[in-house]
């Protein structure tokens, strides 16, 4: 049996219950077999046996109490998965769907994007299983009070900084950030990114991931000779990414058809364009979680319980909501549907495998979520950095670091696909490239 298969088992074996963990691992050790496989200086360093289990998790109780005067109590995580290239860093996410399994899967994947910018950034992740649907403002303030009560004991600018995902946006940066600031008794404002301006926030953050995946687009289009210019894009969800992603679009001239939620998707052929992209952030605010009010407010098609893959005769589909978004039936659509070759991932590993395969197998191009959403958290460093040296950047220097970022990643993840002799292939390309810094600096830092 082979090192790689040998750790497949060993993780499969001792995470049974972790289905989406198990996923990625796969995918990543798979796709590890050229440079692993080829020098025994990993296995001998047990290298794949510890990248694979984290350095710390934490799972702690959450305590608040509701409007009603109930107490209510929600779980915690903080994955710290890997230290070897920086400080922990990774998003909180807050959706009932939050488990260990999703925590880890995230924080895994984490670890190679996070190498991928280029910037000196471990990896991590956490969050709760709180649902933030329907909550009133003071509850959602007492539920971050309470989850930084534990959290705080384990995180700081040298050694995890938390930042937003799923559920947790601006708000809840600032009352999490309130909290810590509290407990603590100084401003270390490194401690968490995804900041508002008036209290050490960066320019650019808040789009940073959306316009990151675009410019990611834009490199990628160069060498295959497009231009985002007059491409019809249909993507999921209406969050915080989604919002971004229609930004850029609209500017560089493509077009964005769709949206969906947790209830359906909405076609618009003219394009979710000026107030329309402003009315994406209402609805994200509003807390209903229906995208169906885009389609009353502007009168557009509807389609309850369905999603937009294979259906609209996009030129790419771009994933931009959540995980197991795109199955092996949508895959399939896609691919009978004939109209697109292009899998553009923004989300968190939207894709299953069985979907991913498929559009592999027929030589569908999957650009990889953890190189084309890694520029939510590479300004989020950026954000660290400023905090930091005390200093705020224009926001137009944040984009153009943001930009030479995505180029990079893009040329990186190419290059490694090729050299490693599988070219073209991204998702490998990225595990491959994202890898080898982690590696080494675990090779040179010895068994820790
Ligand atoms: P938001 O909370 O702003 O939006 C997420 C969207 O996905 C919502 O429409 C939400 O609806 C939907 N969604 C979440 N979970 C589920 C589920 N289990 N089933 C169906 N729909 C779901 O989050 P973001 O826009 O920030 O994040 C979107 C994606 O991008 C996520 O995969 C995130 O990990 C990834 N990402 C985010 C970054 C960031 O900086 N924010 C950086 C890099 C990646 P509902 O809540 O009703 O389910
Ligand atoms: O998935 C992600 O990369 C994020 N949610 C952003 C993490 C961060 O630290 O900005």
């Amino acid at each position: 049996m082979s090192y790689v298969d040998r750790i497949i088992a060993a993780t499969e074996a001792k995470n049974a219950d972790q289905p989406e963990f198990l996923q990625t691992v796969r995918e990543v050790l798979n796709s590890l077999r050229p440079i692993v496989d080829k020098d025994e200086k990993y296995e001998k360093a047990g290298i794949l046996e510890r990248i694979v289990e984290p350095e710390k998790t934490v799972m702690f109780r959450v305590p608040w109490v509701d409007d009603q005067g109930k107490v209510q109590v929600n779980r915690g995580y903080r994955v710290q998965f890997s230290s070897s290239i920086g400080p922990y860093k990774g998003g909180l996410r807050f959706h009932p769907s939050v488990n260990i399994s999703v925590v880890k899967f995230l924080g895994f994947e984490q670890i190679f994007k996070n190498s991928l910018t280029g910037l000196p950034i471990g990896g991590g992740k956490g969050g709760s299983d709180f649902d933030p649907k329907g909550k009133s403002d003071g509850e959602m303030m007492r539920f971050c009070q309470s989850f930084m009560t534990e959290l705080y004991r384990y995180i700081g600018p040298d050694t995890d900084c938390p930042a937003g995902d799923i559920g947790v946006g601006a708000r809840e940066i600032g009352y999490l950030y309130g909290q810590y600031k509290r407990i603590k008794g100084c401003y270390e404002a490194g401690a968490l990114s995804g900041k508002g301006l008036a209290y050490g926030g960066s320019l650019g953050r808040n789009e940073a991931t959306g316009f990151g995946a675009v410019y990611f687009t834009e490199e990628y289009f160069r060498k295959i000779g497009r231009k985002i210019e007059g491409t019809t894009f249909a993507i999921s969800g209406f969050g915080n990414v989604s919002w971004g992603v229609c930004r850029k679009i609209n500017e560089l001239g493509g077009k964005v058809v769709t949206l969906s939620g947790p209830d359906g998707y909405i076609y618009d052929p003219d394009g979710v364009t000026g107030e329309k992209v402003d009315y994406m952030v209402e609805m994200r605010a509003s807390c209903r979680d229906m995208v169906k009010d885009y389609a009353d407010k502007f009168h557009v098609e509807y389609h309850p319980g369905e999603k937009p893959w294979g259906r609209v005769g996009a030129d790419i589909y771009m994933p931009c909501a959540t995980q197991n978004d795109i199955h092996r039936e949508d895959a399939q659509r896609i691919l009978d549907e004939g109209s697109s070759r292009i899998l553009i991932e923004v989300a968190n590993m939207p894709t299953t495998q069985e979907a991913m395969d498929l559009l592999m197998e027929n030589g569908v191009d999957v650009l990889p979520s953890k190189a084309v959403n890694a520029g939510g958290v590479a300004v989020s460093s950026l954000e660290m950095s400023q905090n930091a040296e005390h200093l705020s950047w224009t926001k137009e220097e944040v984009d153009q670091r943001l930009h030479q970022i995505m180029k990079n990643i893009f040329h990186n993840i190419d290059d490694a696909a090729s050299e490693y002799g599988c070219p073209g292939n991204y998702v490998a390309g990225a595990n491959l490239a994202g890898f080898q810094k982690v590696a080494d600096a675990m090779l040179a830092q010895g068994i820790c």
